[in-house]
């Protein structure tokens, strides 16, 4: 199986536009590639035996607009099987979304910018406009390819092959289904949510709760303080936690084929926090700082005293260039700050607002062993950059610059500690980790990512690499190269084989 998109396409295509967005790491692959047997330098430990899913947006038409950007990408799944003879297989499809369908169907871009149905060719009105590209989920048995702007699309985990859109047996009402799930180990279910969740610019957001089965149990909806970007959410043992940043979007602005998102500087960010099993008319909201937003957080949990503490991968403004732009914010780089933040609320007290804390470096990518999500997580893993590095990091992925580096932090004080960490070199970068449990209740289990390496001008290497979570530091103890390129990836997953064959 192997196939390039526009193999077939006229000499005039349409070109991609020489941008951030279509460059280098970021340059489209169009490439639907089956390598199985690749050998691996070191031994596999026995527990990462499975597939490791990712989400990798990869364009197959040059888009309509040339201002088009990484998260309109096509989704792609991609799995990397870690098999019992210590060889790996190595695959990537296009979802067959209805919008990649469409676009195959007359062999070019005619969905238009970047969540905004507004731009599109006319005759494409009412098709599905999501390219499933963020996280591939999985649940119960099941592997969903999610995108917040649409529903998900239900992958077959062996063949890649696409099932359709998943509307959990008809159940959900909403329009949309985060691509940020989190998963109680203790209970098996799945918290998650949708937001512009009857349309464009809508505050309605819902909250859907999907028991150890699968079944969509619990479907609520509540109003945001206002229409924001929502990328991810937080469950404790008790509470749901809603946080909301200054990104927002504009029906009217969308009309005008405007952007969909713009970063307000001076207004509120806000926490919503529930009982998880509580009605949304028991949400109260906490004030926090005004203009910050944070894309991805690495846990919440209560103390001892019942407090809630939520930890965020924060900065001061959208971390987004293309946001940035469109909101007429003009910061270098460098003014760019952050830090792993911690808000902390009682839900019970009497305050209103947010107390802030710094538990760790400026970052993103946080990941925690899955039997701690929502519980007290001593510590956590996530991606940063080298502060000696020299040189520039890799240009690449939705930012538009890759991480190098990968450290373990110790988040159980009030002021976090980094425990471990591995820097790789200039014309290195990692891709977002995952974490697999260790058979040995003593050991911290490993970390899996995709490693990229620039070899020259434009020319790139790839690697999985496994290491050993408690000893980073030491670098892979298993790795494979890929003999294909790879395009960065959003988010992934790691199943364990046992759920794979009991799910066949
Ligand atoms: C993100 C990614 C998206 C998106 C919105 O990483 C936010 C953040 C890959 O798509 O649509
Ligand atoms: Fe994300």
């Amino acid at each position: 199986m192997a196939t390039i998109a526009g193999a077939d396409a006229p000499a005039t295509a349409k070109q991609f536009p020489q941008t951030s967005h279509f460059v280098g790491l970021n340059q489209p692959v169009g490439q639907e590639l089956s390598l199985t047997g690749l050998s691996v330098e070191g031994t596999l430990p026995p527990e990462v035996l499975g597939s490791f899913y990712r989400a990798v947006p990869d364009p197959h038409f040059a888009p309509k607009f040339d201002d088009d950007n990484v998260l309109s990408g096509d989704g792609m799944i991609s799995r990397v099987s870690f098999n019992a003879d210590n060889t790996v297989d190595y695959a990537i499809r296009y979802v067959r979304t209805a919008r990649w369908l469409a676009e195959e169907d007359k062999g070019h871009a005619r969905f238009g910018r970047y969540r905004n149905p507004f731009t599109d060719d006319a005759d494409v009105a009412g098709i599905d406009r999501t390219v499933a590209n963020t996280t591939p989920v999985w649940h119960a048995g099941r592997l969903l390819m999610t995108k917040e702007d649409g529903r998900p699309y239900a992958i077959d985990p062996v063949t890649l092959e696409t099932r359709g859109s998943y509307d959990f047996g008809g159940k959900l009402k909403s329009k949309t289904v985060t691509a940020h799930v989190r998963i109680d180990a203790a209970t098996s279910e799945m918290f998650l949510y949708g937001y512009e969740a009857d349309g464009e610019a809508s505050t309605k957001i819902a909250y859907l709760i999907v028991d150890k089965d699968g079944h969509l149990t619990s479907e609520q909806w509540f109003d945001a303080p206002y229409c924001a970007m929502m990328h991810d959410f937080a469950i404790t043992e008790n509470y749901a936690l809603f946080p909301i940043y200054p990104t927002t979007c504009s029906l009217e602005r969308l009309k005008a084929g405007g952007d969909h998102w713009v970063h307000e500087q001076e207004t509120d960010s806000w926490l919503g926090i529930m009982p998880r099993y509580g009605n949304v008319s028991d949400m109260r909201w906490f004030k926090g700082p005004k203009g910050v937003s944070a894309y991805h957080f690495m846990n919440a949990f209560e103390d001892a005293n019942g407090i809630i503490h939520f930890d965020q991968c924060l900065s001061n403004t959208n971390a987004f260039p293309f946001i940035r732009e469109a909101s007429g914010i003009h910061m270098a780089p460098w003014e760019v700050q952050g830090a792993l933040t911690r808000w902390s609320v009682d839900p019970k007290g009497d305050a209103t607002d947010v107390t802030q804390s710094v538990v760790g470096p400026p970052g993103d990518f946080p990941l925690i062993p899955a039997r701690m999500q929502g519980r007290p997580n001593p510590y956590g893993w996530m991606l940063t950059m080298d502060p000696q590095m020299k040189g520039p990091p890799l240009a690449g992925g939705p930012v538009g610059a890759m991480f190098n580096t990968i450290i373990r932090l110790d988040v159980a004080g009030a002021a976090g500690q980094v425990l471990d960490a591995l820097a790789l070199p200039v014309g290195w970068s990692l891709n977002e980790p995952v974490h697999v449990p260790s058979n040995d209740p003593d050991h911290l289990g490993y970390i899996v990512t995709i490693v990229d390496h620039q070899t020259g001008d434009n020319q790139f290497e790839h690697a999985a690499w496994v290491l050993d979570a408690g000893a980073l530091h030491k670098g892979p103890v298993a790795k494979v190269a890929i003999p294909a390129r790879l395009r960065p990836q959003v988010h992934g997953w790691w199943v364990p084989q046992g759920a794979l064959d009991a799910a066949e």
